[in-house]
């Protein structure tokens, strides 16, 4: 018997020691150390043995399944330490790999002409101004010197939410807001840029809803010489030192007196496409702001004097990049505003 228990051991701890995993050694204990397994077999010939030689074999069947209980214990850990190794290698990340650079967006043309112009006149001592696109019609209008019924409003047609209430045609009526809350009080000295609306169809050169930047100084004093040394530096700095302006005559129900503003072309004056064989492009309008508008926003026009001035940063943008078609800045094709990025 006594033999009999020690090739058991032997046997079972040789098939501990080769399991290949958790469910081959649950099923070497099972066998070995179950109710039913060899050990307790083996010792229920028991009863044959001497009184002496019982407590010995029954020590000794004890001892043999502490051996095998122990290496089995100890084979579990090692089979459960090698999974977790082995699911430990298979998740390993390599952190010394290149990451995947992340996509940047980048400015839109139409923003970067409007920061670079607000930027502009910021360093002149403006403040920038902005209002709602969803306006009065007393401000998009009546403030503006443009009553009901004026034969001008019908150059800005516009999309109308009710009889007094239209989006905005332009951005002067932030100008009037503004100069309504300084209450009489010089000096205002702004720029307003945003987006606005006209009913028009839309074709290359045309665009239902576009952005302007339009400025306002009013203060004690304030000439046409300002106005004109103020655009002067504006279009030196936006276009290059060697580019000239020239004033030209024209009307705004607003300003009085009123001028269209020209910057020399990029030719010298020697006659292109871009400046259709003239040497001058159209860049601006501008005026003496109208005594009536003035007075309107609350202002004594015998004290006070002011100059306006209005632009379109979308054909400035588009003189400046060489675009041909001012629907490229509201359709949002990707291949198109990629080609503004400073960096890849
Ligand atoms: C107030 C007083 C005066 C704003 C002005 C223009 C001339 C002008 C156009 C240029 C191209 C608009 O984008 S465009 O179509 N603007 O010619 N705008 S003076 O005059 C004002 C505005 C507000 C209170």
């Amino acid at each position: 018997m006594e033999q009999q228990l020690k090739e058991l051991q032997t046997e079972a701890l040789a098939k501990v020691e080769a399991a290949a995993d958790l469910k081959q050694l649950n099923d070497i204990r099972v066998a070995y150390l179950g109710k039913k397994g060899p050990i307790t077999e083996v010792l229920k010939g028991m009863g044959k043995l001497s009184a002496e030689e019982r407590p010995k074999m029954g020590a000794l069947a004890n001892e043999v399944r502490a051996a095998v209980s122990a290496a089995i214990e100890g084979k579990q850990s090692a089979l459960e330490q090698q999974a977790i190794q082995a699911q430990l290698e298979k998740e390993t990340v390599d952190v010394t790999l290149p990451g995947r650079p992340a996509r940047a967006g980048n400015a839109h043309p139409l923003t970067k002409v409007v920061e670079e112009i607000e930027d502009l006149f910021i360093g002149m001592g403006y403040s920038i101004a902005e209002g709602p696109e969803v306006e009065m019609d007393y401000y998009n209008f009546e403030a503006l010197n443009l009553p009901k019924g004026h034969p001008a409003r019908d150059m800005q047609d516009s999309f109308y939410i009710t009889e007094d209430i239209l989006l905005r045609t332009h951005t002067s009526p932030v100008q009037a807001r503004t100069m309504e809350k300084h209450k009489g009080q010089g000096p205002v000295k702004i720029i307003c840029p945003g987006k606005v609306y006209r009913r028009d169809n839309d074709d290359a050169t045309h665009s239902h809803q576009f952005t302007q930047i339009e400025g306002l100084v009013v203060d004690e004093n304030i000439s046409m010489g300002d106005l004109k040394g103020t655009l002067e530096v504006f279009a030196k700095k936006l276009f290059g030192e060697d580019r000239e302006i020239r004033l030209r005559p024209s009307f705004f129900p607003f300003t009085e007196p009123s001028v269209e503003v020209d910057v020399s072309c990029m030719c010298g004056g020697k006659g292109c496409r871009i400046c259709k064989e003239t040497g001058w492009i159209e860049i601006l309008g501008a005026g003496m702001v109208h005594p009536n508008v003035l007075e309107m926003a609350g202002f004594d026009s015998q004290k006070y004097t002011g100059f306006a001035f209005g632009m379109g940063p979308d054909r400035i943008a588009m003189l400046k990049y060489g675009i041909d078609d001012i629907r490229h800045f509201y359709t949002d094709d990707i291949r198109f505003l990629k080609q503004f990025a400073e960096h890849e």
